[in-house]
């Protein structure tokens, strides 16, 4: 029987009364909080005004599930090791059209809401692009009314706190819970349990059927925690659904009652140290044993999840299966939910094999983020073997069954067997993940044109041919309600003035800014917004770092993971020069720059460090000398995140996306500057390619080798030293990092970066590029003086940026993947 829907409540009905507002949130202090107004301090205010939005999330949340569960829709499941969803207040309030109302109400109260949203710890539950695409498509997804939920881990502690001491980056732990998340509901009545360890019992059934049974070694709960995703204009509110792991109280007492009481108690530990921290490391792979279980974990409970929503409405009948559910895959940190599924189906429900395969590879589909051979998952089959014994078998039988499949299309040709097989054979027998997932997958998609045109032709080339149309692009996109609405208030409102307020939703509305990029008035106010931008920005810098920054000068960004492939050394090298060339020539002509940084290196990436090291000396040195008369200063802001990057992408001019060709598989940074109205100077190298195609090659710096070239050079044998000996200013550089003039009574302290471009080979080609990426910035400069010029492209790429909205991401994903509807939710 359902009871008849009470009436809203008057929360979400008034919402938009200011009245109603500051009620609800007083209500929320002295009720929920358990203080008063007089008493509150900015982190009370903060959590009662979320409690008081977090109201009307609910109503939408409910009302959301029960139009979903009366549709019988069918859904996409986005399963994703990282969501990378910084703070939710201000993008809530936004969403729900609230952010006025409870900037008033608040300000009544004498309390500044930009203030109280800096108490909200950023969930930093990712590493960097592939977490926060995850995060942008969700919000893409509920913005459209498209039924799904994200899948992921519920860590305990998110990416590691960067600190800088004396230059060099140390890691904090992240404890964005610690005094509890408003925004979270734990839903106790839907723990599933994960089996791990143990062993296989073959058994023979009444009808020779082979029947294989799991005895684990270990048993831990899943609790999930929903985080609610509410869309634009806040009708459809989806959930994010985070597991925690926690240990079975059902299995560990029979260890306990045998008299094992420590065996229990470190059972406990294990069973809790699944979800508590995230693996800091992007692009490469350890192979670590609790990552390995961290991820099944996470996929077993959602199958188990995604599997009892589907039996509460059909019961035992798989054949609706397919039709309801669809599963993505972010990378293949999830690829072990494919035999995951298989085991379910044929082990549990007992289907034949071939309609369990048939089922599941119409359920999966896998997006791949990179073709960096280190971040390409492998896991030993023996350490597979050991933690999920029942999934290697299921593994070797699905690649039994592939090899048929080969051997019928290249009969006896087995060097094909041995690129396509899901096991590398070798001193160690490798399970390879990639393989796995296009195989038991009905699509595959790369992030970028070019990054999808690489998957085809250089990774995976034979399963082209096998299947060709399997393999297809979706360029990545960024939420503009984050990425301009929200974080950037003063350009918003002036686009709002010309093209109105819908571009929310249409950012294809953006272009009606073009007729206006040659008009004085505009520029100048469009200019205006960004030097006001700067100048918070600028204060940000004073607060954190004393150091003083002109707005008049170029702002020049590059902020994104420290990795070599990504080659912040070569922007570093250029800073060098300029400095140099300043030194030499006291009258050097450049128009004022500072260079601002924000990196994360993954912990035992040493080198990645090293950089950061590197940029903190240069810049001291640089930043503290009278004869650089200011024309540089050089900015790392520490603990680069997402509420950073909120405030520095509306204050940069300049936008570093500067890859060796062919290594980003598309990057999301560069969109989000380029929506602010900064110039990008990068390379033929994922999305930016794409931006180059909508703002025009006038509007964009682009320089360097093409993948092309860049595979022409590789293949006649790339020297660094012949650009060290050829081009005494990097000769010059070089050796520079070789004396203690950056590091005082330190030689030698820098010395690892020249090493890696030269005797180690430079493998991103950072010399062979330099040239050029040093004459396009002497292109930027020119440009820059030119203020007219400069407000012009500006402009151009603010309103060319309507492509890279994550709502056409997601509507390329329905059309060509998901085939998804959107459910009215009234
Ligand atoms: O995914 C990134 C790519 O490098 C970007 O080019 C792309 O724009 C973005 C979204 O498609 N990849 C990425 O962020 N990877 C990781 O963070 C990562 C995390 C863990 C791991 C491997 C990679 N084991």
């Amino acid at each position: 029987m359902s009871r008849k829907a009470k009436a809203p409540s008057k929360i979400a009905e008034n919402a938009n009364d200011k009245n109603v507002f500051k009620d609800a949130v007083i209500r929320h202090l002295h009720c929920t909080l358990g203080t008063d107004e007089n008493k509150a301090n900015n982190h009370a205010w903060w959590k009662a005004t979320c409690s008081a939005i977090q109201e009307n999330v609910l109503e939408g949340l409910r009302k959301t599930q029960k139009t979903h569960y009366l549709n019988d829709t069918r859904a996409v499941h986005y399963l994703s090791a990282e969501f990378l969803m910084g703070r939710l207040l201000s993008n809530n309030m936004h969403n729900l059209g609230l952010f006025n109302t409870a900037q008033e109400a608040l300000k009544e109260l004498g309390v500044e809401l930009t203030d109280i949203m800096e108490e909200e710890p950023d969930m930093a539950l990712g590493n960097g692009g592939l977490g926060r695409l995850a995060a942008c498509f969700i919000d893409s997804l509920a913005t459209m009314e498209l039924p799904a939920i994200g899948y992921g881990i519920h860590y305990e502690h998110g990416l590691f706190r960067q600190e800088i001491k004396s230059g060099a980056q140390i890691e904090r732990p992240d404890s964005w819970r610690d005094y509890g998340n408003p925004w979270e509901i734990c839903r106790p009545e839907s723990i599933q349990e994960v089996s791990l360890y143990g062993y296989v019992e073959t058994k023979y059934g009444e009808n020779g059927r082979i029947q294989k049974e799991w005895h684990p070694g270990l048993t831990v709960k899943g609790v999930p925690w929903d985080i609610p995703v509410v869309g634009y204009q806040g009708k459809t509110v989806n959930v994010l659904r985070l597991w925690q792991s926690e240990a079975s109280d059902y299995f560990n007492w029979d260890v306990f009652n045998a008299g094992g009481y420590v065996d229990a108690q470190r059972e406990n530990v294990h069973a809790e140290t699944i979800s508590k921290v995230l693996y800091p490391n992007d692009e490469t792979e350890a192979g670590k044993e609790l990552r390995l279980i961290q991820q099944y974990f996470f996929c077993s409970c959602s199958l188990k999840d995604i599997i009892r929503r589907y039996k509460r409405a059909h019961g035992d009948d798989w054949s609706r299966f397919v039709e309801q559910v669809v599963i993505q895959l972010n990378d293949t940190h999830p690829a072990i939910a494919i035999p995951e599924l298989m085991r379910i189906l044929v082990d549990r429900a007992e289907l034949d094999w071939e309609k369990a395969w048939n089922i599941s590879t119409q359920v999966f589909a896998y997006t791949n983020h990179t073709l960096l051979p280190e971040a390409l998952e492998k896991w030993p089959a023996r350490m597979i073997e050991k933690i999920l014994p029942r999934h290697l078998e299921i593994i070797y039988e699905i690649n039994h069954r592939f090899m048929d499949l080969v051997d019928k299309k290249w009969p006896g040709d087995n060097e094909k067997k041995a690129k396509l097989s899901i096991i590398e054979e070798g001193s160690e027998k490798m399970v390879r993940m990639g393989n796995l997932s296009v195989i038991g997958s009905f699509a595959v998609n790369g992030v970028a044109e070019i990054h999808s045109r690489l998957v085809k032709q250089n990774l995976f080339p034979e399963f082209e041919a096998l299947w060709p149309g399997k393999i297809t692009n979706v360029t990545n996109g960024i939420t503009p309600r984050r990425w301009l609405k929200a974080c950037n208030p003063a350009l918003s409102a002036l686009i709002d003035k010309k093209v109105g307020d819908d571009w929310p939703l249409h950012l294809k509305k953006l272009e009606g800014l073009e007729k206006h990029a040659n008009n004085k008035t505009f520029q100048k106010q469009f200019m205006q917004v960004k030097q006001a931008n700067k100048q918070l920005l600028a204060n940000e810098i004073k607060q954190t770092l004393d150091i003083d920054v002109d707005v008049n000068a170029i702002f020049d960004v590059q902020i994104k993971r420290l990795h070599e492939y990504k080659r912040q050394h070569l922007n570093l090298l250029h800073i060098m020069a300029l400095y140099r060339r300043i030194l030499e020539n006291p009258d050097y002509d450049m128009h004022p720059r500072v260079f601002i940084f924000g990196a994360k290196a993954a912990p035992g990436y040493r080198l990645a460090k090293d950089i950061i090291y590197a940029i903190n000396m240069v810049g001291n040195k640089i930043n503290n000398d009278p004869r650089v008369k200011n024309k540089i200063k050089v900015v790392f802001l520490p603990n680069y995140r997402v509420s950073l990057a909120e405030k520095m992408i509306p204050a940069s001019d300049v936008s570093e996306q500067i890859s060796t060709a062919g290594k980003e598989a598309s990057g999301t940074g560069n969109m989000k500057l380029a929506l602010n109205g900064a110039l990008t100077i990068g390379t033929l190298d994922g999305a930016n390619i794409e931006i180059a195609e909508e703002v025009g090659d006038d509007n964009i710096f682009i320089f360097g080798m093409t993948v092309e070239e860049v595979e022409a050079l590789k293949a006649k044998g790339y020297n660094p030293h012949d650009y060290y000996y050829r081009d005494a200013e990097i000769k010059a550089i070089l050796d520079w990092l070789e004396t203690d003039y950056f590091t005082p009574g330190k030689p030698g302290a820098l010395v690892s970066i020249k090493q890696s471009l030269l005797e180690q080979g430079d493998a991103y080609m950072v010399l062979a590029d330099y040239r050029a990426y040093s004459d396009a910035q002497a292109k930027v400069d020119e440009a820059y003086r030119d203020k007219e010029r400069w407000a012009k492209m500006a402009i151009i790429n603010t309103a060319k940026m309507g492509k890279f909205t994550s709502d056409r991401s997601i509507q390329d994903y329905v059309d060509k993947i998901w085939k998804l509807r959107a459910c009215e939710v009234k």
